[in-house]
C-alpha cells in the first residue's frame, strides 16, 4: 500500500494507523505547494482533488479523506484491534468520533492556514475551536481514549489534528485532560516511529 502524504499533515492519521496495525505501507512524500510527489510526478494526476492523504489500494484504485482511509487501514488487520467491527453499534460510534474530528476540528483550522485570513476570523476560528476543545476535555476526563479504554483510529486522528495547535500558538494546557490525552498518544512507540519517520521529530 503507497500513502501520499505531507510531513505534519493530516496524513500522519492513516501514517500512524499503518504502523499501529503492523502493516507495511510505502511512504511517497507530497510537496502540496508544487504539488509534485517526491519523484517529480504531478499529484494532481494521481489525485485530482490535489490533497493528501490518499493510497493506493490492492487493485491499483485510489482511496482518498482521512476518515475513509483510516478506516480501510484498521480493516486489513481487525485483530489489532483499532477499530470495532463493521455493522457493530461501536463502529457507528467511532463513525461519530472521526466525523466530528473531520468536521469540526481538521476543517475547523481551515481559516487559520490561510494566510490571508483576517485576524477577526482567526480569532472566532480559535474560540470556535476551544468550544469544541471543551467537549473533547470532559470526554477524556472520563476515559483515556475517545472510545474508552483502548486507542483507536479515531484517536490517531485526533492526535493528528491537535499537534496543529503546535503551529498556531493555541494553548491548550487549560484543557488537562485534553493535554494528558496528547502526552499519552505521543509516548506510544509506532506514534514516535511515524513522527521520526515523517521528519518532526529526531530519532531518540
Ligand atoms: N477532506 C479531506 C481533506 C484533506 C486535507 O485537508 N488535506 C490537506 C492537508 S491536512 C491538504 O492536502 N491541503 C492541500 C490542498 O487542499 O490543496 C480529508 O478529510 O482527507
Amino acid at each position: 500500500m503507497k500513502l501520499y502524504y505531507t510531513p505534519g499533515a493530516c496524513s500522519l492519521a492513516p501514517h500512524i494507523v499503518a504502523r499501529e496495525a503492523g502493516l507495511n505501507i510505502d511512504l511517497v512524500k507530497v510537496d502540496l505547494s508544487k504539488h509534485l510527489t517526491e519523484t517529480g510526478e504531478n499529484f494532481r494526476a494521481i489525485n485530482p482533488k490535489g490533497y493528501v492523504p490518499a493510497v493506493t489500494l490492492k487493485d491499483g484504485s485510489l482511496l482518498t479523506e482521512a476518515a475513509a482511509i483510516i478506516q480501510y487501514v484498521a480493516d486489513q488487520k481487525p485483530d489489532a484491534g483499532l477499530a470495532p467491527a463493521n455493522g457493530t453499534t461501536e463502529r457507528y460510534r467511532l463513525i461519530e468520533w472521526l466525523t466530528f474530528i473531520s468536521s469540526e476540528i481538521h476543517k475547523g483550522f481551515g481559516p487559520l492556514w490561510n494566510p490571508a485570513t483576517p485576524d477577526s476570523v482567526k480569532t472566532s476560528t480559535k474560540e470556535r475551536l476551544a468550544t469544541r476543545f471543551a467537549y473533547l476535555d470532559e470526554t477524556l476526563a472520563k476515559q483515556p481514549f475517545l472510545m474508552g479504554e483502548t486507542f483507536t483510529i479515531a484517536d490517531a486522528y485526533l492526535f493528528t489534528v491537535v499537534n496543529w495547535t503546535n503551529f498556531h500558538a493555541i494553548d491548550i494546557s487549560s484543557f488537562k485532560n485534553l493535554s494528558a490525552f496528547m502526552g499519552r498518544v505521543a509516548s506510544r512507540p509506532k506514534v514516535q516511529e511515524a513522527l521520526v519517520a515523517e521528519g518532526l521529530k529526531q530519532a531518540a
